[in-house]
């Protein structure tokens, strides 16, 4: 959109101070000369939405957001999804993260909600195509979190395996978080329903495994894709700083919560319900 399509008088503040700047070479970007407690009408968000889906991953620094104003913020961006396992006490859709000094330092096997690679919630029927995340309380030193782009990983597959699982579909679990919580079959690869670029959606959290083959072929796949989709290359790491809200489009990239601290940190998110993966 260009300054004079906006509309209101918030609009027109928020694109003039606008700053976009790459985040990492593999995707993001950071915005910098917006508030988004005030400036989230509808033509900012629409102009948001195109950023995002050119750069997959949006980083806001400094927004000063209660839970309840994340929330608002959320709900411009399409119908918010609860959390089997976790929600804030102000609101049920706004998730809270964390808790007091957690010690998954050196802990093997032991990781925060939302350690090891996953695309969020995939076990859903119609799983967020987006996922904000608030930084409230930061260790001092370490829980970054890492993102890696599947569409650049489903791209750099050779010619065989792209052939081998154009038309392969996995078996996803969310009993992880209950044992109400439903399970899904999805496509191994899905096209992104506003850019049509197809990216790899298997992830060593819910997907347990791939329809038709059998345990050791389902295995071997697995881990040979989930090894590719989280070569470095691909990734951009966030080191967070207070206040900041980092949203990604689950379309496009997984995402990797990295336990390497024993102090507190808090994190609000909320999800944003997307279609059927197809
Ligand atoms: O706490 C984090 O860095 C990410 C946690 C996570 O996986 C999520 O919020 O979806
Ligand atoms: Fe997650």
């Amino acid at each position: 959109m260009t300054m004079a399509e906006a509309t209101s008088v918030t609009d027109i503040v928020s694109f003039k101070n606008l700053n976009v700047s790459p985040a990492s070479v593999a995707m993001g970007a950071r915005i910098e000369g917006i508030d988004l407690a005030r400036d989230h009408g509808i033509e900012v968000i629409d102009h948001l939405r195109s950023l995002l889906l050119e750069h997959h991953l949006l980083v806001f620094p400094g927004q000063k957001l209660s839970a309840i104003e994340l929330e608002a913020f959320g709900r411009m961006w399409g119908e918010l999804l609860t959390h089997p396992a976790t929600k804030h006490r102000d609101t049920d859709y706004v998730q809270f993260i964390g808790g007091k000094n957690r010690k998954f330092k050196l802990l093997p096997g032991v990781h925060p909600f939302g350690g090891g690679w996953h695309s969020d919630m995939t076990w859903h029927s119609t799983p967020p195509r987006i996922t904000g995340l608030h930084a409230r309380r930061l260790p001092s030193t370490g829980g970054d979190t890492a993102f890696s782009n599947q569409h650049i990983a489903y791209e750099t597959l050779d010619d065989e395996t792209k052939e081998q699982i154009a038309d392969l579909e996995a078996f996803h679990t969310g009993k992880v978080f209950g044992p109400d919580v439903e399970d899904s079959v999805h496509p191994v690869v899905r096209t992104h329903d506003e850019s049509a670029r197809k990216a790899l959606y298997v992830n060593g959290n819910f997907t347990k495994h791939i329809v038709g083959l059998t345990n050791d072929e389902s295995e071997r796949l697995l881990y040979r894709l989930f090894a590719h989709a989280t070569r470095p290359e691909f990734t951009y790491r966030h080191q967070w700083d207070l206040d900041d809200l980092v949203m990604w489009d689950n379309r496009s990239v997984m995402h990797y919560a990295i336990g390497d601290y024993d102090e507190t940190r808090i994190m609000h998110r909320f999800v944003v319900k997307g279609g059927k993966p197809s």
